[in-house]
């Protein structure tokens, strides 16, 4: 079992999102996602649309997720992949070189972005319509 770790809000979830999963699914067969709780998403400075049990419901039908834990606090990473056993580390090269403190851990990747969507493009392109 090479297992993988990724965080995020994943709100509104839209193909940027899946791509990043998809990708993170390649290396290896059991993905993790930590989701960001509806509190540590104030800590970060965002609001989500949907709540965090709702996130969670979308999150879960998702082919490339295997379990969705909550992540609550920047300090919860090295924890997180000792108590799973992760292998690969993967995150959106917005984060690139955020987490290398991950590294004597685990593998850690950073994937480029989808151009073009966000979530707040979403809002902003509704509120223009
Ligand atoms: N992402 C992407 N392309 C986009 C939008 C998002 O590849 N067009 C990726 C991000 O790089 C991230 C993941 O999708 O790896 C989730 O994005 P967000 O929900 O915006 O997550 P973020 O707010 O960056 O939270 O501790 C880490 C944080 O929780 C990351």
């Amino acid at each position: 079992m090479k297992k993988v770790l990724t965080y995020g809000t994943f709100d509104m979830l839209h193909p940027g999102h899946i791509n990043l999963l998809r990708r993170a699914k390649e290396y290896g067969n059991y993905v993790i996602v930590g989701l960001s709780s509806d509190e540590f998403n104030a800590q970060k400075g965002k609001t989500s649309y949907y709540t965090y049990e709702e996130r969670k419901h979308v999150l879960e039908a998702v082919r490339y997720v295997d379990e969705v834990i909550k992540e609550e606090n920047w300090d919860q990473k090295v924890i997180d992949v000792q108590h799973h056993n992760v292998d690969t580390f993967v995150m959106g090269d917005d984060w690139k070189g955020k987490f290398d403190f991950l590294k004597p851990y685990c593998h850690v990747v950073y994937l480029p972005r989808t151009e073009g969507i966000s979530t707040t493009k979403i809002k902003t392109d509704l509120k223009s319509k």
